[in-house]
């Protein structure tokens, strides 16, 4: 690998504004807020601040319609807040990455109003978004949208329908356009100037549309064509991505992560390719859509428990086809996803506390730049809510209207449990700091319901406790900070880990030190003897002692030991 960068060794803390902290008084989280718990998230020991959408927004999906890409939402505060955020942050060396929202505006921007004025030639910003006109008086293609229903809107004075993948007020930009690309890249130029540290670009992988808008493949019993399978890694992504790097990345000493909807390993190895052309690294959705419904027209929508197997199959695929070509990115969580020790650990109050060590540990000695999102490092789960009423993500809402009311293809009943365990809104629950009202989040009613468990978890608890999840993610931090060979060792799954039904075991090698990892993902206690070597020393673990080859309940253990100790 070239070179090391920064962002290689670097650790990310994704704040979600909206539910981070309240600092007057109106029930939700705000820039000023996050400027008040800046000591903690340096307490935890990571580089880097991924910020979630906080600019001037009609707030229909959290933020993600942006109606002006240079101002501040007033809910969140003001643009000095934010430069006071910037500077504080820096003063304390952490960075900050912004969210870059720009497949899509809100249809309040004035790029929008503009192009929807008049469908006349001489209006130059019509052609900012995608235009078409009826075929066969229907929408011009079969395309659903991600938030149900269809991804085209009428436009009655023009006579023409608009396209929007996610929600009608989030109409796609239309990237082939020259001028859109331009406004796109003085905007990214002008937050360079006021000093940020990078962006996670949101579903960056759909901003190239397929030439003619071809219909998409309708999958089981939906309705609609799947248009993220039509639309993900388009036919001039790459050659746009190439352009915004000459004209914006490669000007800064920038951190930048795409999320790419659709993406595959050979897509991958372009989008964070080592070679700088287009970004550092990529989300891929792989691992995160294993448990979803054997029902394609029900898609995330599952209580279904992914198994190891396919997990670790898919998580080694990603280390080993990256390796030496690309750089991975590593996540659990994030604010579209259920709550990691919810999901693929257990969070009962036995074992929340040891598999959300063993799933942290499973991830960071990983080769790639890890993601903590808020809350992960106090082992937040998921909110369990009981009736739709306390849902306010319009994903699920919609979701909950057209797949139960309207096609009735699943009961409201069975809809509420795959909701207890998919809906976004498992991720948006206030934080917990405290036991005092609304867990210390505000001391006005949340826009979003506690999770009621905040009595046990919160983070005083956890800085109280020296054995808390929050000292052992600290722990890791401070690891892959000294430890070079958890950036630039070569990863290997143990040999005949494949089928293990309970162990996920691999090692991390570089020519100086080896690492073993040993991670029980099952709360059964089961017998194995990988054949640590005697000058094994135990680097980290979630249980007290070792008992060698005995692995207990979720027990995550990590050896260290000189690669030569090996060749004896
Ligand atoms: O998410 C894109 C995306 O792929 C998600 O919609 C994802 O498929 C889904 O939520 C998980 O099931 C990004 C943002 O992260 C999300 O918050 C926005 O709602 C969306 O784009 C539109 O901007
Ligand atoms: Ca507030």
């Amino acid at each position: 690998m070239q070179t090391e960068k920064w962002w290689q060794k670097a650790v990310v803390y994704q704040v979600y504004p909206k539910s981070f902290q309240d600092s007057n008084h109106d029930g939700i989280g705000d820039i000023r807020g996050i400027i008040q718990r800046l000591d903690y998230i340096k307490q935890l020991g990571v580089d880097v601040i991924w910020l979630n959408p906080i600019y001037k927004s009609p707030d229909i999906d959290g933020g993600y319609d942006i109606s002006d890409y240079q101002d501040i939402n007033p809910t969140f505060g003001s643009m000095a807040d934010f430069d006071e955020l910037l500077s504080k942050a820096h003063a304390m060396g952490l960075k900050i990455i912004m969210d870059l929202v720009v497949n899509h505006s809100s249809s309040q921007h004035d790029w929008f109003q503009k192009s929807l004025a008049s469908s006349e030639p001489d209006n130059d910003y019509r052609d900012y978004y995608v235009w078409r006109d009826p075929v066969d008086g229907h929408e011009p293609n079969n395309w659903g949208s991600f938030f149900s229903g269809p991804a085209w809107t009428y436009d009655e004075k023009s006579g023409q329908y608009y396209l929007h993948l996610f929600a009608k007020e989030q109409p796609d930009l239309n990237w082939n356009n020259p001028k859109v690309r331009h406004s796109i890249f003085d905007m990214m130029n002008w937050w360079a100037a006021k000093g940020i540290d990078g962006f996670r670009m949101d579903v960056i992988s759909l901003i190239s549309k397929p030439d003619g808008l071809p219909d998409a493949p309708i999958t089981g019993d939906s309705i609609f064509g799947n248009a993220g399978d039509a639309v993900a890694n388009g036919p001039h992504v790459h050659e746009y991505l190439k352009e915004m790097n000459t004209k914006v990345l490669s000007k800064h000493d920038w951190m930048t992560v795409g999320e790419t909807a659709g993406v595959t390993i050979s897509e991958a190895q372009k989008y964070a390719n080592k070679d700088g052309s287009e970004l550092n690294m990529v989300f891929e959705f792989e691992h995160v859509g294993l448990d979803s419904n054997t029902n394609p027209a029900l898609g995330k929508w599952s209580d279904r428990k992914a198994a190891l197997p396919e997990l670790r199959e898919n998580l080694v695929k990603w280390q080993q086809a990256l390796s030496g070509k690309a750089w991975n990115s590593l996540y659990w969580n994030n604010h579209d996803q259920p709550r990691v020790v919810s999901r693929f650990g257990n969070d009962s109050p036995k074992f929340r506390e040891l598999s959300a060590k063993m799933l942290a540990a499973l991830l960071h000695f990983m080769q790639g730049t890890p993601y903590i999102y808020q809350g992960e490092e106090l082992g937040m789960t998921n909110a369990y809510f009981d009736t739709i009423n306390q849902y306010q993500d319009l994903e699920t809402i919609n979701a909950y209207q057209e797949l139960v009311v309207t096609e009735k293809l699943v009961t409201e009943e069975t809809m509420l449990k795959y909701f207890q365990s998919k809906s976004r809104d498992n991720a948006r629950t206030p934080m917990q700091w405290d036991t005092s009202s609304n867990a210390g989040f505000s001391d006005t009613t949340p826009w979003l319901e506690t999770n009621p468990n905040y009595q046990a978890i919160n983070a005083k608890a956890a800085l109280d406790n020296p054995d808390s999840i929050f000292y052992f993610y600290q722990k890791l931090i401070k690891l892959r900070h000294q430890l070079p060979v958890i950036t630039d060792g070569t990863f290997k799954l143990l040999p005949d880990n494949e089928q293990d039904d309970h162990i996920f075991a691999y090692t991390r090698t570089n020519s100086e030190t080896t690492l073993l990892i040993i991670a029980n993902f099952t709360s059964d206690t089961i017998t194995r003897n990988y054949d640590v070597p005697k000058a094994a020393q135990l680097l980290i673990q979630n249980y007290t002692d070792d008992q060698e080859t005995t692995i207990r309940p979720y027990e995550v253990k990590v050896y260290q030991y000189p690669t030569k100790s090996l060749k004896k």
